[in-house]
């Protein structure tokens, strides 16, 4: 069994696995220069030689456990038919939801139009076995912020506005988990052996809605792959203390925590549910103490319990190669008595 795989299932402790969010990404000069020649990021996130070549660039210079896919959460929007860019310095712009195109889309169209994606979890699969491979989706509460509001929620976003139309919204979370379900099990098909579940925007809910677009949406997901004897990893940015009720009512295989999130407290708190992450991405453009300071807090808080190394976001693009290079050190010195 893989590193994160037996950390995961078998809540093994004595080995501290690592990999990172966006490790394949802009602070990587050997992936600036590919997307130089891509400027299509939808394009590049379909074609399966560079998806492998790019996802396996990470793992060139870092004893890393795990492959991360290079895709995107909004594949899947665009694989049911919905018009996604992205614009340099913008991020994602999206077209108008048609609702009753995305109703009628059916399961074979989305494979068709995303197979690439497949081909590339296949390659990467045949180059590794001795690692994971892992998948990903956007929750459905997340990919339903970004189809509905047209553009990233960070600067500009009305709640009342996007949940205002309950009918929709009802329609498309049902479609939205369906799609995921299928989107997930095409991708543990082609060799994916861990799915995580990005809820980027689940701090966008105010408590009283949570249970209804974040934890309910997420656990019948969650059911689904538990099904499949694959480890599950849920990531609910942001929403505070409810992790604890997010664990209790969703039951992940493994909890990914945020930067907000006191890890002593997550350890004490979270049901014994293995878990991930924590380190505030900014802390890497500091000089080597700080790094090592808060590093090793990670590192002790976490001893005797099953956790795998991780930020509690992604990698920042204006991060320096050797502060990823630092922190493998730090890791496998002190854990791993090599
Ligand atoms: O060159 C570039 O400008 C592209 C930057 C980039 C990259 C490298 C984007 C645009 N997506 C990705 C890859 C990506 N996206 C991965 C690859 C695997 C890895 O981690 O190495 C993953 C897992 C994602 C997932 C993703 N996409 C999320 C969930 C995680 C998170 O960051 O919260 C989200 C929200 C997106 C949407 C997205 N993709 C890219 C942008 C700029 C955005 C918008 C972010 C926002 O709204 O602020």
């Amino acid at each position: 069994m893989n590193k994160l795989s037996e950390c995961i299932l078998n809540k093994n402790s004595d080995y501290l696995p690592v990999w990172f969010m966006r490790q394949a990404g802009r602070y990587l000069p050997e992936f600036r220069e590919i997307r130089r020649n891509n400027q299509d990021f939808i394009k590049l996130c379909l074609n399966p030689k560079l998806v492998k070549e790019i996802t396996m660039q990470p793992l060139m210079r870092f004893d890393l456990d795990a492959a991360i896919i290079f895709s995107d959460i909004l594949i899947l929007p665009f694989g049911l038919g919905q018009h996604v860019q992205f614009k340099k310095g913008e991020g994602p712009i999206l077209g108008d939801l048609e609702i009753n195109k995305i109703l009628k889309n059916k399961k074979k169209d989305f494979v068709d139009k995303v197979k690439p994606v497949y081909e590339g979890i296949s390659n990467v699969k045949k180059n590794i076995k001795d690692k994971n491979v892992i998948g990903f989706v956007g929750a459905p509460w997340t990919l339903m912020v970004y189809m509905l509001n047209k553009k990233s929620p960070k600067k500009d976003f009305d709640l009342s506005v996007i949940i205002k139309d309950k009918v929709l919204i009802k329609e498309l979370l049902t479609k939205l988990e369906e799609t995921i379900c299928l989107h997930i099990d095409q991708q543990i098909e082609s060799g994916a052996d861990v799915i995580q579940i990005f809820d980027s925007w689940a701090g966008l809910l105010p408590k009283n809605e949570l249970k209804k677009y974040c934890f309910e949406p997420t656990k019948k997901i969650v059911q689904h792959v538990k099904e499949k004897k694959v480890p599950v990893i849920c990531f609910p940015r942001g929403i505070g203390k409810n992790y604890k009720d997010f664990c209790s009512i969703v039951e992940p295989s493994c909890i990914s925590i945020d930067y907000d999130t006191d890890p002593r407290w997550a350890r004490d708190n979270l049901k014994e549910i293995p878990i991930q992450g924590g380190l505030d991405p900014k802390i890497l453009l500091n000089e080597k103490e700080i790094i090592k300071k808060e590093v090793e807090n990670y590192i002790n808080v976490f001893l005797g319990y099953p956790y795998i190394f991780n930020l509690g976001h992604g990698v920042l693009p204006e991060t320096k190669p050797e502060a990823i290079e630092y922190v493998m050190s730090l890791i496998r010195r002190k854990k791993n008595g090599k």
